[in-house]
Parts: C-alpha cells; structure tokens; sequence
C-alpha cells in the first residue's frame, strides 16, 4: 500500500462532530508525546500533516484523516497520560475514547503506540484492555526504536507484550520515525487489515 494522498477530514469532540461513515477507519492511540502525529507524518509522507508538539498534552480532539481519497482513514485519538492536564480533563478523555471505539461500526482496528524505552503505564494497560474489550487490540507499535540498541529491542517487546497482555500472534512492530524504520512494516499490516 502507498499513501499518495492524505487530508485532514474532520476534528472531532463529540459523536455528531465524526464524518458520516463511510470507508474502514484505522485509528492511532497512545499516551501523550509518544510520537503518535511523528507517525503519522511520516506514514503518509507528509511533513506538517499532523502537528509535533514538544508540550505533551495539546491534542484532546480526535483528528480524522481521510487517506488515498478516503479509500481509508488514520484516526489520531486523544493522546492520555500527561500529568498536568486536569482531572476533569482526563475524565473526558476516556469518554471520548470509549464513545468512539463504542460507536464507530467502519472502525477495523486500534493501533496502540507505546514508547519502546518503557514498561507500558497502567493507562496503556487499560487502554489495551478497553481495545481487547471492544475487539480492536492486536496491532501494537513500539515508538522511538532508535533509543535502545538491538539487544534491549527485542527483550522491551517481550516486556510490553507481557505488561499489556498481549498475545503471541499478536503484532509489535518497533518503529523510529528519526531512522524511518518499521513503517513499511505497519504499512502492511494496515494493508492486511483492510
Ligand atoms: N528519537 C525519536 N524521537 C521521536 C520519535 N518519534 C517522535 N519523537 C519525538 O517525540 C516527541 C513527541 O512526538 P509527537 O509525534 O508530537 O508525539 P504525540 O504527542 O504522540 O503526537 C517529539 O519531540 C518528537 O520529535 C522517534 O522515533 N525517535
Ligand atoms: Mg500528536
């Protein structure tokens, strides 16, 4: 699969805000600043497509992206974790996420960004465990590969395939969006998806 077009479809808080369905949606979820709109960019060859923030916690919208004339679509969930964004926040946060992963029935599956460098954060786990719940976990990446060597690449996946719970079958694909590496990896699985 090649992404030779992608645009930016709709900014979404709540449910009568989504595009109407239409094509499979693949959508991205992860903690804040961990490299999910650097992902995005480069999946799609587009620099300035999703914004790179260096103050985590900015993005609490879920951002539809409209991929090859919307043959399908990137959805960039609200990124979770940030310390300084309030209670109050957090708690729509979750709304948000649940309402979506509830409602959307063009919805394939939920890719779940994690930083390779760390053990998953008790909202990652629940995270995976809301994916498992709704039937969307399975597709896992493990962001900013280029911070570990090849040793401790291999022994941090085993580590977060056994924090999240994740089954053996199940994908995680380590990715360094510095080094481009792995995206050609999760393009395909995407393309399997669909
Ligand atoms: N070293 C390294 N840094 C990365 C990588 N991906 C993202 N970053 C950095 O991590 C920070 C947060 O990235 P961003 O894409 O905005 O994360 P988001 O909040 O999940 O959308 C930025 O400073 C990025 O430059 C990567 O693969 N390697
Ligand atoms: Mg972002």
């Amino acid at each position: 699969m090649k992404i030779v077009r992608s645009d930016l479809l709709a900014i979404a808080v709540k449910e009568a805000q989504y595009p109407p369905e239409a094509p499979p949606e693949i959508a991205f979820a992860g903690r804040s600043n961990v490299g999910k709109s650097s992902l995005l960019n480069l999946l799609t060859g587009r620099k300035k497509l999703a914004r790179v923030s260096g103050t985590p916690g900015k993005t609490r919208t879920i951002n539809f992206y409209s991929i090859n004339d919307d043959a399908f679509r990137i959805v960039d969930l609200p990124g979770y974790g940030y310390a300084k964004v309030s209670k109050s926040i957090s708690a729509d946060w979750g709304g948000m996420i649940e309402k979506y992963l509830k409602s959307r029935h063009t919805l394939k599956k939920v890719v779940l960004l994690v930083d390779i460098r760390h053990a998953p954060s008790t909202q990652d786990v629940q995270m995976y465990e809301w994916l498992k719940h709704y039937g969307y976990a399975g597709l896992i990446v493990a962001t900013k590969a280029d911070k570990v060597s090849r040793n401790e690449t291999q022994k941090n996946i085993a580590a977060i395939r056994r924090t999240l719970g994740a089954g053996e079958g199940d994908s995680i694909i380590p990715v360094s969006t510095l080094k481009k590496t792995g995206v050609d990896t999760l393009a395909t699985e995407i393309e399997k998806l669909l």
